[in-house]
């Protein structure tokens, strides 16, 4: 199963995910805003939970076990996250050894919008990653392995599930940006090792 993209998360179960976000994540882990080595900040903000966090400074791309301002360790991965990775290992979307070890929480508004990039910073790249999309809709950019070619535009609507594995798992992507007036949230779930 490579790509899979299909709905999954009704109103009710969306507003669930958002005010855990809220009331479970955001408290010990505020939204920062990404930076590149260069310094030039990204035009998203975001946070996450689990047992790692991705983050990028001046340093660079990597992993911490700590939220890059508060120095707190990131909140565990939210129960209603766990329910619905349990749900998928069930429909044998997921392989039962899947372990997810992040939740990367993207928050895009106006002009909010992720360059063409591969994810590659897990020391695990077989293990395939889970997005869910929450909020306004948006339009997903996907490639293939090189940076140059034809993108793919794919509209990712609140809740929508898609997940990249096998050979698509290095697939170059972006996002360009949401449609009308909002705010979307985008959470990607991955093993990291
Ligand atoms: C986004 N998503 O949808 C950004 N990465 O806002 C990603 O970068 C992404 O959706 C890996 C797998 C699925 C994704
Ligand atoms: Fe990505």
């Amino acid at each position: 199963m490579p790509i899979l993209h299909f709905h999954l998360l009704k109103q009710e179960q969306r507003k669930k995910l958002i005010n855990e976000i809220q009331d479970l994540v955001l408290p010990d882990a505020p939204f920062f805003t990404p930076t590149m080595k260069s310094g030039t900040p990204f035009n998203y903000e975001m946070t996450n939970c689990g047992e790692f966090g991705w983050i990028s400074d001046r340093y660079g791309y990597r992993y911490t076990k700590e939220h890059p301002t508060t120095s707190q360790a990131w909140p565990a991965l939210t129960p209603n996250l766990q329910k619905l990775i349990e749900f998928l290992k069930r429909h044998e979307i997921l392989e039962q050894n899947f372990k997810a070890q992040t939740c990367l929480i993207n928050k895009y508004e106006k002009k909010g919008k992720l360059g063409l990039h591969q994810d590659n910073t897990e020391e695990n790249l077989t293990a395939p990653i889970i997005s869910i999309s929450l909020g306004v809709p948006g339009i997903f950019l996907l490639g293939g392995f090189k940076r140059t070619g034809s993108l793919q535009e794919i509209l990712l609507e609140p809740g929508d599930i898609f997940i990249l594995s096998g050979e698509d798992r290095l697939r170059y992507h972006g996002f360009k940006g949401i449609l009308g007036d909002g705010k979307r949230i985008n959470l990607t779930i991955r093993q990291v090792n």
